[in-house]
Parts: structure tokens; C-alpha cells; sequence
């Protein structure tokens, strides 16, 4: 047996925060949890989560079938308190300021892999996210952290902002034991949800969050979301903002944490938006060497909903946020601009209206351009939009300019 000082080392030096090693046994409660998900529904289009899919990734040796242990590790990616927004920002989830954590981690995991094989011998296997695996099922059960009622892994020195991989080896190492620790009776999160994606404790419906609508779902964001998403235009952070055991490491004076009560409260109360997390302004943020050369806690909304291919791959190149496609973050733009936007929105959005040429942007710049309308209390709104529903062809796209049209005549001023 494999001391685990000796892996732990190695993983060290190969760049990882944090590092613990489970046994390689089937996960067999968190299958039938897995299996109940998928047939709930809850992962929404998301295609590629399969029945087949759970069943192997709760079994290690359905993998590498000669396995005898998980090395789980984690990258810490906080990277300082979120500026104050400037007008007509949208905000970004924090893992995606930086570069493209699956490359980072990437690189680091297949260095491990070969120095473990250079040193130990044994066959492995490493993934990063995309891999048929359970990251945070398996982190808990080495006792990398435990999992929250926010469903995110909660680690004891970084809270959850903590991303996962794993080598699953035939080396047989010395396990840890998964750590016994739990919310109790907070509920912050559940509460805090925008769009009431979680729950019962400990789950999530994938097609209520926000950082599913705006990632990983291709098509018109459902009505229903669509004031809740607020700024947000790639993933969301609210229920590990609010989380004590993830903020606490990360607040360190008095003053901070009496600001992030304050921030609480507006969360509780779902109020739109929370602009950033401190009032300090944009600027460099100290950090994690992932975000060295790329800190993009916000985009300008006004220049995403006019952005081109050719500048979508210029600006998102080496970064998370390349696995929205450039009309998905269009899309994300006009919703949030819809939400947040000043007057001056209201001209782009027309050309969106009318010039995208994707017909769920021109659908999501006719539901905003409504909102603004209405908000800035812009009369020509409404004759803007008639004049797109008479030259507008796709059917869709005229189902939501009629709608925006129908919402302008009833909905009360400044909603
Ligand atoms: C699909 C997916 C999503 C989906 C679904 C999320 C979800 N909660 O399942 C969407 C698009 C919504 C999503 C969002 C995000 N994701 Co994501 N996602 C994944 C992915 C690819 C698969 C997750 C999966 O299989 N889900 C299905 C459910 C059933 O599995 P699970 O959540 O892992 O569940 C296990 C535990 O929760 C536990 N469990 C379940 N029920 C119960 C009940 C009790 C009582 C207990 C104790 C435990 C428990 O057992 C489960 C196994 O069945 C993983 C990478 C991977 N390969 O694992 C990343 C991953 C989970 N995502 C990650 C991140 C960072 C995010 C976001 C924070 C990004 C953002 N800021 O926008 C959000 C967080 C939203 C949230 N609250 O979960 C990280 C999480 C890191 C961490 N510290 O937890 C992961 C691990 C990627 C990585 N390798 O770092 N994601
Ligand atoms: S990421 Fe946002 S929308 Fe998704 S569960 Fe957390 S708070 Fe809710
Ligand atoms: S906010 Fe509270 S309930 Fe939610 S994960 Fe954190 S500790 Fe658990």
C-alpha cells in the first residue's frame, strides 16, 4: 500500500491546492440518486448525460477495470472580491474570468499521470469535468470536502470555488476518510436561488439555472426565467456567494463581512441586480495564476449583442466561455440588457431586433427592447416593433415581437 504523503507530494507539485484519496468502489447511493435525476428530467437538454452514462460513471472500473483508488484534487480559483459593475455590464461566473480551467488542469493531471507512472508504475486514467465520472461524488467520498445543499462540493480552505478532477489508478494508495460535516439548517442558498432551481436539498433542476440557460441551453430562454437571470451572461455564483462555509476563508476583515451581510439581504429578497460585490472599481485582481494574463469579471453588454464570429473567437479564445456559442451569448446580452440596460440600449437593441442573424436573438432583442421601452418610458418603442413585425419572416421571432408588444400595452410602468 501506497503511502499517501507520497501521492499527495506529487500532486502538490504538479500545481493542485488541494488532494485526498478515496477507494475505487462503486458509488452505489449516489447511482440511484444519479439514475432518479436523469429520469426527473432535471438535466434538461443536456444530451449527453445518459442512463448508460450514470451507470459508469458511478463505477471507477468501469473505467480502468483493474482500479484500486480515486486521487481526487482540486484547483482553488477565487481571484478577489467582484468589482462594482459599470452601466451596461453583464456579470460572468467566477471560474470563467480567466483561462480555460480544462487546460490548466489538463496539463497538470496527464504531468501527475506520468510522474506516477515513472515513480509508482500502474495504469491511469485523469478527467477533468468532461469526463464520465461523478467529480464531486467521488471528491466527497476522499474527503476533498462534502456536498452542500447547493450541490457544490464545500471544501474546509476554499469553500466550494474549488474545481475537480481525478486519476483513477490501479496503484493501491492509502485512503483518506470523507469528512462528516454538513449545512445543519442553513437554507441561504435554496432561498437566495433567483429562479428556485434547487431543491429538494441537495439537487438541482439543471433547466431552471442560470448558468445552464446560459451555457449549455441552445434556444429561446423560457419566459419565465428570462427577469431572473438578471446580469448574468455565463454561469451564475449566487448560492456560493451567499454560502458561509464559501465566503468565510475569502472575507478577511470585519469590514468585508459586514458587506457581504448586506449582500445577503438583497439576495434574500431576489432584488435585480446586485451590482458586484464591493464598490472598489474595476481594476487588476490579485490571484490565482489562471487569471495572470485574463480577468474579465464582466462584459460590455452593448458590445456582445453586436459581437461577430470573428471577434467572439479574438476575445474568448483559451477561455471557459467559448463553450456558449457566439449567437447563445448574444442572446445572454439582449436578456440581460433587457433586465439592466440604460436608454442608451435601446438603439442597438432595434438593430439586434432587425439585423441579427439569428432568429432567438432577433426573438430576445424584441422581448428587451419591450422591457427597456417600457422602463425608460420610450413611446417609439412600440412603433419600432411594428414596423419589425411587418418585415419580420420567421414565425417565432414575430410570436415574441407580438408579445413584446402586448406586454409594452399592459405591464405597469417600471417593472
Ligand atoms: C452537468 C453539470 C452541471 C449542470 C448540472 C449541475 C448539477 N448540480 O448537477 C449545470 C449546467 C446546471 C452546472 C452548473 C454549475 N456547475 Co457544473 N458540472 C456538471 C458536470 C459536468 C456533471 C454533474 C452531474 O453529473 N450532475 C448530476 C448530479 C446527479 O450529480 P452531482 O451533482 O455530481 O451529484 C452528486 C452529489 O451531489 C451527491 N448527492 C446527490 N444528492 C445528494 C443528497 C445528499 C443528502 C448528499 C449528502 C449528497 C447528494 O451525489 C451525487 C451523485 O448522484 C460536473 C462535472 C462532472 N463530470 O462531475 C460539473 C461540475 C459539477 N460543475 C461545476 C461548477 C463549477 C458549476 C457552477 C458553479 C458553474 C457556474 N458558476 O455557473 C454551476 C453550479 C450550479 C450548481 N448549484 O450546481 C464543478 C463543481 C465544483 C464544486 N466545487 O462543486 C464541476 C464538478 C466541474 C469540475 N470538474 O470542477 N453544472
Ligand atoms: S447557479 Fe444560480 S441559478 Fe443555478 S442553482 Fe445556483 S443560484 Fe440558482
Ligand atoms: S448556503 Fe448554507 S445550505 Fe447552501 S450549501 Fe452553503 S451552507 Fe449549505
Amino acid at each position: 500500500v501506497i503511502p499517501s504523503g507520497t501521492v499527495k507530494r506529487l500532486s502538490v507539485a504538479a500545481g493542485f491546492d488541494l488532494v485526498r484519496v478515496g477507494r475505487a468502489e462503486p458509488l452505489h447511493v449516489e447511482r440511484a440518486r444519479y439514475l432518479d435525476w436523469i429520469r426527473a428530467g432535471r438535466q434538461g437538454e443536456m444530451a449527453w448525460i445518459t442512463e448508460e452514462r450514470a451507470r459508469r460513471a458511478a463505477d471507477p472500473r468501469s473505467i480502468v477495470p483493474r482500479a484500486r483508488s480515486v486521487i481526487s484534487v482540486g484547483l482553488a480559483y477565487w481571484a478577489g472580491q467582484r468589482p462594482a459593475n459599470a452601466l451596461n455590464t453583464g456579470r460572468v461566473a467566477r471560474y470563467a474570468w480567466g483561462r480555460d480551467y480544462h487546460t490548466a488542469m489538463g496539463r497538470a493531471l496527464e504531468g501527475l499521470s506520468e510522474r506516477l507512472q515513472a515513480e509508482l508504475g500502474g495504469e491511469h486514467r485523469w478527467y477533468v469535468d468532461t469526463g464520465p465520472t461523478l467529480d464531486r461524488a467521488l471528491a466527497a467520498r476522499s474527503g476533498l470536502g462534502w456536498v452542500g445543499k447547493n450541490t457544490n462540493l464545500l471544501t474546509e480552505r476554499f469553500g466550494s470555488f474549488v474545481l475537480l478532477g481525478e486519476i483513477i489508478t490501479t496503484l493501491e494508495i492509502e485512503p483518506d476518510n470523507p469528512i462528516n460535516r454538513s449545512c445543519g439548517s442553513c437554507r441561504l442558498c435554496i432561498v437566495a436561488c433567483p429562479t428556485g432551481a434547487l431543491g429538494p436539498e441537495y439537487t438541482i433542476d439543471s433547466r431552471k439555472c442560470i448558468s445552464y440557460l446560459t451555457i449549455e441551453h441552445r434556444g429561446p430562454i423560457p419566459h419565465a426565467f428570462r427577469k431572473s437571470i438578471g446580469d448574468w451572461v455565463f454561469g451564475c455564483d449566487i448560492c456560493q456567494d451567499v454560502c458561509p462555509p464559501t465566503m468565510a476563508p475569502h472575507l478577511s476583515d470585519e469590514g468585508e463581512r459586514r458587506q457581504w451581510i448586506g449582500q445577503l439581504r438583497s439576495y434574500a429578497r431576489h432584488s435585480q441586480p446586485a451590482r458586484g460585490d464591493s464598490a472598489r472599481p474595476a481594476g487588476p485582481i490579485p490571484g490565482h495564476p489562471l487569471f495572470a494574463d485574463r480577468v474579465r469579471p464582466a462584459i460590455d453588454l452593448l458590445w456582445l449583442l453586436r459581437m461577430s464570429h470573428e471577434e467572439y473567437v479574438e476575445a474568448f479564445r483559451g477561455t471557459a466561455i467559448k463553450r456558449a456559442k457566439d449567437w447563445m451569448l448574444r442572446r445572454n446580452a439582449a436578456v440581460a440588457l433587457g433586465n439592466v440596460g440604460t436608454a442608451d440600449a435601446v438603439q442597438p437593441m432595434a438593430r439586434a431586433m432587425r439585423e441579427d442573424e439569428h432568429p432567438v436573438v432577433r426573438g430576445h432583442a424584441a422581448w428587451a427592447l419591450g422591457r427597456l421601452g417600457k422602463r425608460h418610458a420610450i413611446p417609439r418603442v412600440s412603433d419600432v416593433l411594428e414596423a419589425a413585425l411587418a418585415s419580420e419572416a420567421d414565425h417565432s421571432v414575430c410570436a415574441e415581437i407580438s408579445l413584446a408588444l402586448r406586454s409594452i400595452a399592459e405591464m405597469p410602468a417600471r417593472s
